[in-house]
């Protein structure tokens, strides 16, 4: 799979007529922070296309781009940035849960991005489990490798995959620093 086109269409906070024209919709979620924008703009080749910022909580919305005229990269909202007033906080948090959940289309295929150096928490342990429930398609990106010592890398991965109960088949490493491991999300997400 080669993505060769890539555009921001719309950013949704409810129910939109985007949800329902069809093309096949690939998720990104994960905490405030992690680097979802910086991973979709890695895989589109784009520098700015998904904002990204130092400051977490940058992505206010459910930002859809439209990839290869055929499918859609979904760009939710972080949670648990510990700035954001606790109603803020949970108005991003029924906001992820209804994408996921009760959204008139469901995601083809879900990317849970977690930070390689700060580990799985709580938020991803309870991501996973709705994830689960939902019967969704998910795999797991340790992101910000770029940030461990090349021996730590290992370990934090198999810590990360301890706490989810997953199994390593599932979690792929990566950087938008080096790109390492770029084909194998992308090959991921398309197979
Ligand atoms: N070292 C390193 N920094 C990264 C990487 N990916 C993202 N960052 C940095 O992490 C910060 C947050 O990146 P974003 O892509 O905005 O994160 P996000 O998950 O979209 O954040 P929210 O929209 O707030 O949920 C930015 O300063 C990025 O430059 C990476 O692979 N390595
Ligand atoms: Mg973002």
């Amino acid at each position: 799979m080669f993505i060769k086109s890539a555009e921001f269409v719309k950013g949704i906070t409810g129910t939109n007529e985007i949800l329902l024209d069809g093309r096949p919709q690939i998720a990104f979620v994960g905490r405030s922070n992690v680097g979802k924008s910086s991973l979709i703009n890695s895989l589109v080749g784009r520098k700015d296309l998904a904002r990204s910022s130092s400051k977490p909580g940058k992505t206010q919305e459910v930002n859809f781009f439209l990839i290869n005229n055929g499918y859609y990269f979904v760009d939710l909202p972080g949670y648990g940035f510990a700035k954001v007033s606790p109603k803020r906080k949970e108005k991003i948090r029924k906001m992820i849960v209804w994408y996921l959940s009760y959204a008139e289309s469901r995601p083809k295929k879900v990317v849970l991005v977690v930070d390689s150096k700060a580990g799985a928490k709580k938020f991803d342990v309870d991501m996973k489990d709705l994830l689960r429930e939902e019967n969704l398609d998910f795999f797991v990106v340790a992101n910000k490798i770029d940030k461990l010592r090349k021996n730590e890398e290992k370990t934090k991965i198999k810590e990360i995959m301890g706490k989810l109960g997953m199994d390593d088949s599932s979690i792929v490493s990566f950087s938008s620093k080096t790109l390492k491991n770029r084909e194998k999300i992308i090959k991921k997400i398309f197979d």
